[in-house]
């Protein structure tokens, strides 16, 4: 599967906080740090999306008398699990870590900044209705193929890959350039929702030499 012209990599969230030492540290977190710097040389077009939530954000823990981290709670759109704050806009923890290396990254999206409105994807909020813009993007530059990794594998991969697929590209999470919180079962519901929405699940290996 050699990456071409209509290919793009989406790089998830690999940002200081869900790595390890960060407030929403991801278990092996930096582990998708030196798979995804050999992907990206291989495809021409790679786009990084940032968690960026304002400061006593709606998806905080701390945001909710009587919450803690990992609670779920009721929001406006429905069910929201809770966090310990991270990705703080213009924080330490929201920067997007250094050890990666993708000087030719042609966009970064960023999500999560209205207060309200949690953004595990890069292409919808979670109120399933306000947009960030990136599905007129991919559209206008014509790609056809999506291939997401990243942090985390069961909250921002995956529903990125899914509103990826669900805007008609062919949508490939890449999964040992990915890694899971994984809380309440988590990991087990999105990769039994990619499934069923025609994400394909691949490897690096697959893509490049590894
Ligand atoms: C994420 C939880 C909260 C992620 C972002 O990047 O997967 N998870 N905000
Ligand atoms: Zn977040």
């Amino acid at each position: 599967m050699r990456p071409g012209e209509q290919d793009i990599l989406i790089v998830v969230d690999v940002q200081y906080d869900f790595l390890p030492g960060g407030a929403l540290a991801v278990p092996d977190g930096d582990a998708v740090v030196a798979p995804i710097n050999r992907l990206a040389k291989a495809f021409q077009h790679v786009v990084l999306t940032q968690d960026w939530h304002p400061q006593g954000h709606a998806s905080f823990a701390s945001s909710h008398a009587d919450k803690q981290p990992f609670e779920l709670t009721d929001l406006s759109y429905g069910p929201q699990v809770l966090w310990p704050d991270h990705c703080v806009q213009s924080t330490p923890g929201a920067e997007i870590s250094q050890d990666l290396h993708i000087p030719h990254a042609q966009l970064v999206i960023r999500k999560g900044y209205n207060a309200g409105i949690d953004s595990y994807s890069g292409f919808k909020e979670a109120d399933r209705q306000t947009s960030t813009g990136l599905e007129g993007y991919l559209r206008e530059r014509r790609f056809r193929r999506v291939f997401c990794a990243g942090l985390a594998l069961d909250f921002c991969v995956a529903w990125t890959a899914l509103d990826s697929a669900a805007a008609g590209f062919e949508t490939y999470v890449i999964e040992d350039a990915s890694r899971a919180i994984d809380t309440d079962g988590s990991l087990a519901k999105a990769q039994n929702d990619m499934s069923a929405a025609g994400v394909l699940i691949t490897r690096s290996a697959q893509i490049v030499d590894t």
